[in-house]
């Protein structure tokens, strides 16, 4: 009789703590998942017209003096690939600093003065078919490096 008590209020016992274990773990739970939705990061890629390796390093620059996290020009495609928050900066901030640097793209077109003043093998078809010039696709090891 005595020993069954026992098992009993061991068993009672048991119960409560496996119980407030569950417990603690959920709130720890609860906690990671309200503190990991605070950084946010959007990633957006739109066509900005272009040459060759000099393009790349102008547009990529303008992006990310914008406000973008990490921006990747496709040389190939015409295709840029930025990530930023957007707390700081939108799409629209973006492609207006890459037409001032003298990139069309999908959301602003180039100031002609910007245009005029790319590296000659820079100026791009601006008739909007991607990939249609690469003039300097060959020039792309000599151009300078910063
Ligand atoms: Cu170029």
């Amino acid at each position: 009789m005595y020993s069954a008590k026992i098992v009993f209020s061991i068993l009672a016992l048991s119960v409560c703590f496996f119980n407030a274990i569950g417990a603690q773990q959920m709130t720890g739970l609860t906690k990671k998942a309200a503190t990991a939705v605070t950084p946010t990061t959007q990633t957006e890629t739109f066509q900005v017209l272009g040459n060759c390796g000099m393009c790349k390093r102008t547009i990529e620059k303008a992006a990310t003096q914008a406000g973008a996290a990490s921006a990747n020009w496709d040389v190939e495609k015409d295709l840029l690939t930025v990530s930023f928050d957007p707390a700081k900066t939108s799409v629209d901030v973006i492609q207006k600093a890459v037409a001032r640097s003298g990139y069309d793209n999908v959301g602003y077109k180039a100031p002609d003065e910007a245009y005029n003043d790319l590296h000659g093998c820079c100026q791009y078809d601006r008739s909007g078919a991607p990939g249609s010039a690469k003039s300097c696709g060959m020039m792309e090891d000599e151009a300078p490096k910063n």
